[in-house]
């Protein structure tokens, strides 16, 4: 039987306009999902890349006005997958015109441009994502299975980093295509919403709301050359940030990001430390978990590294034969059954624009309390279905024989 068609338009071709193309590509060949996703436009200023992204992907169309791209009867899903300051914009005429919304993180710039997105969204009742992939690592998962599960009883401590270095040159301009993450006008912030959002995000989703934070950011290089004006200008974005947490369930929480950490391309790592065993995870080592648990019996007790590859792990039934690993792309395409599933399900895709929104809460009193050095309130986000209704993708499917 034919699967109901799901068009999706994309708003952006750079990096993240690939991450997603690739997901929506591969994710009927691997996940029994409810709906056929098509390529139906692809959307960006520039018509000879946006050209050339169209062959490359095998979109049907290419629109340069993404308005245009919102008005067409035949796009279901709006994927905005374009620099920070598009996000708000596209996604509230989005939703004015009913389509489903997929938004790349952050949400927006700040938690009120974030909320009027929200507000947009629910208002018209259109079921919406953002692109947190991390959550959908096989290992990551099974941490948030594990911790649901209550095997490491009381949570004390949460641990996260996210340390890259490819912005130490102080030759280095900021703006324009592939720079703008460090013009503070289109990101919104630097690693507080860039880096430190993906940590919150798991965070939050693995041990519960943070009600306060007590942070620390800096500028390294005070000013840069703007690739759009050629003119030397100030530096907006903060290029380290670290902060204390307090979560609701009266654990602590210690965080850093930076883009100066020489040698570290791209490490995201967490921990969490509970009454009765820890949990560690490593990005460089995505398909891996270690897990220590005090209850093992004392001779033997110790860290166990589980390789996150059999069919019983998350997602793994679905790729190849245990023992064989995947990569960060697949974390896209389970992010893409996860929607197509939930649309399905409960037309609560996770995370909501309200779950993503609660994240900015936290990016925004992290750059408050940062400020002048005291400890700031998270706004509260409301409350958040779906971190009642989500389940991942393989507990809805069966394997699917290949
Ligand atoms: C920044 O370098 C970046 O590409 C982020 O924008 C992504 O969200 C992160 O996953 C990897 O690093």
């Amino acid at each position: 039987m034919s699967k109901p068609r799901l068009n999706i338009g994309i708003v952006g071709y750079g990096f993240m306009g690939r991450t997603h193309s690739n997901a929506f590509r591969r994710v009927p060949n691997f996940f029994d999902v409810p709906y056929a996703p098509a390529l139906k436009a692809v959307c960006g200023r520039n018509r000879a890349r946006a050209e050339a992204f169209q062959q490359t992907w095998g979109y049907d169309s290419v629109e340069t006005d993404w308005r245009r791209l919102v008005e067409r009867n035949d796009i279901d899903v709006i994927d905005i997958a374009s620099s920070n300051d598009t996000h708000a914009e596209v996604a509230i005429a989005a939703a004015q015109a009913g389509k489903t919304i997929l938004c790349e993180k952050p949400l927006g710039r700040s938690g009120a441009e974030s909320k009027a997105i929200v507000e947009a969204a629910e208002k018209a009742s259109v079921p919406n994502m953002v692109w947190y992939n991390y959550r959908r690592v096989p290992a990551v998962t099974l941490a948030k299975d594990l911790v649901s599960e209550g095997r490491l009883g009381r949570i004390f401590h949460y641990r996260a980093k996210f340390l890259q270095d490819w912005t130490i040159s102080k030759d280095l301009p900021q703006g324009g295509e592939g720079l703008w993450r460090l013009d503070v006008q289109v990101a919104g912030s630097g690693v507080t919403g860039d880096l430190l959002a993906h940590c919150i995000d798991t965070a939050m989703w693995l041990n519960g709301s943070i009600e306060s934070v007590a942070a620390v950011t800096e500028t390294f290089i005070k000013e840069r050359k703007h690739n759009l004006t050629g003119k030397v200008e100030k530096v907006g974005i903060d290029d380290a940030s670290a902060f204390l947490a307090r979560f609701a369930n009266g654990s602590l929480g210690n965080f850093e990001a930076t883009r100066y950490a020489r040698g570290h391309k791209a490490l995201y790592t967490l921990e969490i430390n509970g009454e009765n065993a820890s949990i560690i995870w490593d990005l460089h080592d995505l398909h891996r978990l270690q897990y220590f648990d005090h209850r093992d019996e004392g001779r033997l007790r110790g860290w166990r590294s589980i390789h996150v590859t059999d069919s019983d792990h998350p997602y793994m039934k679905h790729w190849w034969v245990p023992g064989l690993q995947i990569g960060y792309e697949h974390t896209f395409v389970h992010q893409a059954a996860d929607f197509l599933c939930g649309l399905a399900n409960t037309n609560v895709p996770a995370p909501s624009f309200r779950d993503a929104m609660a994240t900015d809460y936290v990016t925004d009193a992290i750059l408050a309390a940062a400020k002048d050095d005291h400890w700031e309130k998270v706004k509260s986000a409301g409350y958040r279905l779906n971190f009642l209704l989500e389940r991942h993708c393989n507990l809805w499917f069966p394997v699917r024989p290949v």
